[in-house]
């Protein structure tokens, strides 16, 4: 009776312990999740996603799939080994409910192995649980399928066996309907999941994620699956890249502990290509460590190290030369460094940089081994990866140069600005805008149209500078970038300085036609080479010019897309016929037109450029920069999508 009595109140207190900890994630999802918009509502799925990759991870599940019903509910099944159900001794309640209701319980009891979920997204199951309208969970073990459901993270059901299956089919499903009064939309947008999935799948030899799109119809399906991990995520971001080399150069090593359990592993691929950008992806435990750490540090100093030896080794690099920098060598490299540890520390102000130090010498002593053995090996590609290097350096220094004359210019001209700029009157860069517009023409239209306050113009004359294929020193002798730069104030490369930018709106301006396109493409890239925080912290824009103009007697309204040009003609009736006027550019617009329609602050429609995923910025601007041809004519073709891709 004592006993009993002891139970029951146990029990109601991990009930209230459970309602208090839901009831705090509700409150305050934001603690949770990061945030309640679009990458707060994709986060959900992250958590699902990353219990069934710790499950992959532990050897129990190969398949992953994840669909998107209509209406948003969504749903994630693994074909691992089922969360337990039975009894969960400490709160006396279903060990199924338990995962669904306590804070990082989720796929956590157990212990050892490698954790996705352990990293930054540990909050788990419940989080989504209790952000979730409904919920569904249905587990397959030992030939027996049962379910629970929930609202808004509280049982409506107990777990119940609800079916049969076979002994060795067993999974886990979890189905979701995002709760529409904590986020401000439950659209689910298929482009960034699978971004995200592809990703995962690069970085999981040989596991399987199938993602399909119920909402559509027919439904599409996207399924990813690399027997080849990193190294074939290397030669997915190399893809239109002309290549020094075939095939990627890959590590790898593991490390025990003193019982012989595996508590460390890492991978590495890397392939040069004729280009200059270097692009370092590197993973803990499949988490993007943005910031870097100990695995980036080893893989830096082991590659400088043994460049340079083998440099001089071979005699391809003089005694008397000075020694090639980190950045020359890396000049033109892709490398994916993916890490897999028992107990990851993250740390740095995103908590994405790894900070396991015992990581560092690890990755630096297999990277250096594996390295030297491929250049004594490869004498022919060594030699031309050395060269590169060499050719890079001389490029920099010729590069600081011309900034140097650059800035020092700029100093003699008393901080003088371009002669073409506009400038605005206010000076707390907080307030102020620039337009950099194509054409002299509808620079001169901005002019006058503008609030001068606020609003300075910059006219660009015909297409910039293609920097994706120009070298630094020839890209600062351009005037069209260097009049860029001074009317930013901020610097460039290493240089810049966003403390010192004039204007926190930077707004491209150009036709909406291709040529407007393939100009915005070209400054977005001198962006994103040259200047990244400007794209990161979200001071570009893009101007949206009207489509169309609709008129019938004194009535003119602007549209800005064909679907809107369809709505308010239906809206407004097509009886008198109203007068249509298609702008082909922003010359064709005067002055107060311009102002009305694209410039004025409290109207007009603009876009703010993201790019949340370095992986595919890189790609993306290869594709549109670089050399090949034919992929960059269809990507003009399908400008609309720039727009979606880089998130804007
Ligand atoms: C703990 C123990 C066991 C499986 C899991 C967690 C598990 C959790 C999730 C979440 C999504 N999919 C999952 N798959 C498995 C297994 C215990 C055992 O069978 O020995």
């Amino acid at each position: 009776m004592e006993d009993l009595q002891h139970q029951v109140s146990d029990y109601g207190a991990s009930q209230i312990q459970v309602l208090e900890g839901l009831e705090a994630v509700r409150k305050r999802p934001s603690m949770y999740i990061g945030s309640t918009d679009a990458r707060g509502l994709h986060h959900l799925i992250s958590e699902l996603v990353d219990n069934s990759i710790d499950e992959a991870l532990a050897g129990f599940c190969d398949h992953i799939y994840i669909t998107v019903h209509p209406g948003n509910r969504l749903s994630v099944r693994d074909n691992g080994r089922g969360i337990p159900v039975g009894l969960h001794e400490q709160t006396g309640k279903n060990a199924l409910e338990v995962a669904l209701t306590i804070l990082h319980a989720g796929g956590k009891f157990g212990g050892g192995g490698y954790k996705v979920s352990g990293g930054l997204h540990g909050v788990g199951l419940s989080c989504v649980n209790a952000l979730s309208e409904d919920l569904r969970v249905e587990v397959r073990r030992e030939g027996k399928v049962y379910m629970q459901e929930y609202r808004r993270g509280v049982p409506e059901t107990d777990v119940a066996q609800v079916g049969v299956c076979d002994e060795g089919d067993t999974g886990t499903m979890i189905t979701f309907l995002p709760d529409d009064t904590v986020f401000d939309d439950i659209l689910f947008s298929f482009d960034t999941m699978n971004t995200r999935f592809r990703e995962l799948a690069f970085l999981n030899a040989g596991l399987r994620i199938t993602a399909r799109d119920e909402r559509e119809e027919p439904a599409l399906e996207r399924s990813y699956c690399y027997e080849g991990g990193i190294r074939s995520y290397v030669e997915y971001l190399n893809k239109n890249k002309t290549l020094l080399h075939a095939t990627p150069i890959c590590f790898a090593a593991r490390r025990e502990d003193e019982e012989g359990n595996e508590n460390a592993s890492i991978e590495v691929a890397m392939q040069y290509h004729d280009g200059y950008n270097e692009l370092v992806l590197t993973y803990a435990n499949n988490i993007h460590t943005q910031e870097g750490g100990a695995h980036l540090v080893g893989f830096k100093s082991a590659l400088t190290r043994v460049v340079n030896d083998y440099a001089k080794k071979a005699n391809i690099l003089k005694e008397k030369d000075s020694a090639l920098s980190g950045d020359d060598i890396r000049e033109g490299l892709t490398a994916v460094i993916s890490v897999k540890l028992t107990d990851p520390q993250f740390e740095g102000q995103t908590k994405t940089k790894l900070g396991n130090a015992d990581l560092r010498p690890m990755v630096d002593g297999a990277v250096a081994a594996g390295l030297l053995r491929f250049l004594e090996e490869n004498p022919s590609i060594a030699r031309m990866v050395v060269e590169k290097c060499i050719t890079a350096a001389r490029a920099r220094d010729a590069a600081r140069k011309a900034r140097e004359l650059t800035r020092r210019k700029t100093a003699l001209e008393s901080g003088s600005l371009p002669g073409k700029l506009a400038d605005c009157s206010e000076k707390d860069p907080a307030l102020c805008e620039l337009f950099i517009v194509e054409g002299d023409s509808a620079g001169g239209s901005a002019k006058m149209g503008r609030n001068r306050a606020i609003q300075a113009i910059l006219p660009l004359r015909g297409k910039i500078l293609n920097v994706e294929k120009a070298r630094a020193d020839k890209m600062y002798a351009n005037q069209e970038i260097r009049n860029m730069i001074t009317a930013f104030g901020a610097g460039i490369d290493s240089d810049f300085d966003e403390t010192k930018l004039r204007y926190h709106k930077i707004i491209c301006m150009t036709d909406a036609d291709v040529d407007g396109s393939h100009i915005r493409i070209l400054m977005l890239t001198f962006f994103y080479r040259h200047m990244r925080p400007l794209i990161e912290k979200g001071y570009v824009y893009i101007a949206q010019p009207p489509l169309y103009q609709i008129k019938r007697g004194q009535t003119e309204v602007y549209v800005y897309s064909d679907a809107e040009l369809e709505r308010k003609l239906n809206e407004i009736g097509r009886e008198p016929k109203p007068n249509i006027q298609r702008y082909k550019g922003l010359g064709e617009m005067n002055a107060e037109q311009l102002w009305e329609t694209t410039m004025d602050p409290d109207s007009r429609v603009m876009l703010q450029v993201q790019v949340e995923d370095a992986a595919e910025a890189d790609r993306l601007f290869t594709l549109l920069m670089g050399d090949l041809v034919e992929p960059r004519r269809e990507f003009i073709e399908q400008n609309s999508k720039l727009v979606a891709n880089l998130d804007v």
